[in-house]
């Protein structure tokens, strides 16, 4: 039996690239949902709620790397200044629509804090100082040069990472279905284990993994994280925010624990 907590108080939120970005369209923002996105964490923040961002790279971050890998065939260390601009230009989107809501968003480019392709080598130091300070941390899935490599740090990581260095009640993945499918497009209440799931993932370019790799992340957070991870679509996240209770909304990510 899994007991949920369900309140809300304090979320890191991950906007996924396909909810803010037309993925069929390189360069392309969808500027109504994130006008929408930001008026529903406005509204929350009025209301006492605590918040950080993190997005996705979507036809800004991921159609740079396939650009790039489809003409050169590898990436290389002298190719992540191209993909840290593409998604510097959605950050400052991004950015720019929380600031016009009047959210004090502050944005943390990620190659400038995390050393090493690994989020355990991102320094979150200054993004705890803002968050502290009831500031807007907004951060998102970056190119990390290693090694004369290129590594792709996601979103999805971040998120995760932040959660337990923020210690929010919630981490919420926005995407653009309201939780996870089943191939007969039922929404999965729970999701307790990858096993032979089988989700319905849509084939848009994605260079770190999709929903499944989020799935696995969201799992193995799961073990030690003691709030609520959920998945879900804009209109569960306003109803979350509105509410500050995940109660009915999305799919709840849990791996079982011997305690269940
Ligand atoms: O969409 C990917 O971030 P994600 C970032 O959160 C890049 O996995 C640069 C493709």
């Amino acid at each position: 039996m899994i007991k949920a907590q369900n309140k809300c108080k304090s979320i890191v939120v991950k906007f996924g690239g396909s909810v803010i970005t037309d993925k069929t369209k390189s360069y392309t923002i969808k500027h109504d949902v994130l006008d929408r996105l930001a008026k529903i964490t406005k509204d929350y923040l009025e209301r006492g709620g605590r918040i950080a961002i993190v997005h996705g790279g979507g036809s800004f971050g991921h159609h740079e790397v396939k650009r790039i890998e489809d003409e050169k065939g590898v990436l290389e260390s002298s190719d992540a200044p191209q993909i840290q601009y593409s998604m510097l230009l959605l950050a400052l989107e991004v950015s720019k629509t929380l600031l016009r809501h009047g959210i004090p968003a502050v944005l943390h480019p990620p190659h400038t804090l995390c050393e090493k392709p690994s989020v355990k080598n991102c320094r979150m130091s200054p993004i705890l100082r803002d968050y502290t300070q009831s500031l807007v941390p907004v951060t998102y899935g970056d190119a990390i040069p290693y090694d004369d490599k290129i590594y792709i740090i996601s979103g999805d990581d971040l998120a995760a990472a932040l959660v337990s260095i923020l210690n929010t009640d919630c981490l919420v993945y926005v995407i653009d279905e309201p939780g996870v499918m089943t191939g007969e497009g039922k929404i999965l209440e729970t999701v307790t284990s990858l096993g032979d799931l089988e989700i319905r993932e849509n084939n848009r370019i994605d260079v770190t993994g999709g929903l499944r790799k989020k799935l696995e992340t969201a799992l193995e957070l799961s073990n030690h994280y003691r709030g609520t991870i959920v998945i879900t679509n804009p209109d569960g996240f306003e109803r979350i925010l509105k509410r500050q209770d995940i109660t009915g909304v999305g799919t709840i990510i849990r791996a079982t624990r011997p305690e269940d």
